[in-house]
């Protein structure tokens, strides 16, 4: 089979995998995740637009103000190269982290994960399995912010926990905001903070048997993490060439320039050489724990929906029988309250007995000094 560099990765299979994947098509899910303003959405954008040739840029049309996501927004679109159909899924996500108090920020990406494997899991369980939906994440890209210093232990513990279920690749979001050689170091930093929590990303398998593959694979993993520039709009640059890029005072960064930043380089791993790895890598590694971790012996799924549930009915449970302690308890203080109150009652009635009788006596009194006075 003739190697086609420009060709995506499902070109270059062997025939037998080749015929498996290509016979319906195939279905490619990208995620991205990271802090709100990071360059999530424009990154989407500058994917899509500059892998599909048809693409329309759907968030354009909206205002500046409803631009903002604010939930799992997952794009779709279809394209085919060299004959081979492929639905690349743009899964778009609201940034995490902006709430004063960000325990358990990664819950909703997690959950969706999870919640896609579970979908595939459950469809796969039925009789019927010719139309099974495939949302699996087969990427997730972890956008990290410029910001020069190392990853922050909200970026530690999401990644940690989202390392240990999708293929994880880190990116540095703006390259065009740091210079090269302080972007360098910030790589450096990163890789090195990344061993050193166990975080665990997405290794791309090297070595190829096509001559100069093994060299362009290297190259792709000595860059991690990718550091991207994103931009929806074309520009001129200096000499006179129409790009995407960002225009600045001293001309313009380049998306698609390999000198100035690894954009190129993440797309070739996502669309082009690794797209199959990372979709088997998917399958065997990571659907492969959740599912051994969700099916019990009988084939049954069990897990996240039925813990979820559980969870919820334990913490009904126990509002129940904090909300039935505080009615007795406060049925309790009323009880006494009555009573004091009759007790009360009772007193201020033999007190009202006592006055009474004790006017009586004195009107008796008067009544008799009265007569006394009368009588004289
Ligand atoms: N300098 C620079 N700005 C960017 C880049 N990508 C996005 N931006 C800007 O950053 C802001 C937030 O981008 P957006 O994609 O909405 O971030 P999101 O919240 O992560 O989706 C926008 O003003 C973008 O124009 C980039 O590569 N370089
Ligand atoms: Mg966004």
């Amino acid at each position: 089979m003739a190697t086609n560099t420009k060709s995506i990765g499902i070109a270059n299979l062997p025939n037998q995998t080749h015929k498996i994947v290509s016979r319906k098509g195939t279905t490619f899910t990208v995620m991205v995740v990271g802090e709100s303003g990071a360059g999530k959405t424009t990154y989407v954008n500058t994917l899509l637009t500059t892998t599909i040739k048809s693409y329309r840029d759907h968030s354009k049309r909206r205002d500046a103000l409803s631009r903002k996501t604010v939930s799992i927004d997952v794009i779709r679109a279809a394209f085919d190269e060299n004959n081979f159909a492929t639905q690349l899924n743009v899964v778009d996500t609201p940034g995490f982290g902006d709430y004063v108090n960000n325990r358990d920020a990664w819950q909703p990406l997690v959950d969706f994960i999870d919640g896609q494997h579970e979908m595939y899991l459950r469809q796969e369980l039925q009789p019927h399995r010719d139309d099974i939906l495939d949302g699996r994440v087969h990427a997730c890209l972890y956008f990290i912010s410029p910001s020069g210093q190392t990853l922050r232990p909200l970026d530690i513990e999401t990644m940690q926990k989202l390392g240990s279920r999708v293929n994880l690749i880190p990116v540095i979001a703006k390259a065009d905001t740091i210079t090269p050689k302080d972007l360098a170091a910030f790589k450096r930093r990163i890789r090195d903070a990344i061993n050193a929590h166990n975080i665990r990303i997405y290794a791309p398998p090297v070595e190829s048997e096509t001559e100069g593959v093994s060299e362009r694979n290297q190259a792709m993993v000595d860059a991690m993490p990718f550091a991207v520039i994103g931009s929806e709009d074309d520009v001129v640059t200096p000499d006179g060439r129409t790009v995407k890029g960002r225009q600045y005072l001293w001309g313009v960064s380049e998306v698609e320039n390999e000198a100035h930043c690894d954009f190129k380089k993440l797309r070739n791993l996502l669309i082009r050489s690794h797209m199959l790895d990372l979709i088997t890598t998917t399958e065997d590694v990571h659907y492969e724990a959740f599912r051994s971790e969700h099916v019990s012996t009988d084939g049954r799924v069990v897990g996240s929906v039925a813990r979820k549930d559980a969870k919820f009915k334990e913490e009904e449970d126990a509002l129940r029988r904090r909300f039935a302690e505080q009615v007795k308890a406060k049925e309790a203080m009323f009880r006494q309250w009555e009573q004091k109150l009759i007790g009360e009652r009772d007193k201020l009635n033999k007190d009202l007995e006592h006055e009474h009788s004790y006017i009586t006596a004195l009107t008796q009194e008067i009544k008799q000094l009265e007569d006394k006075l009368n009588k004289k």
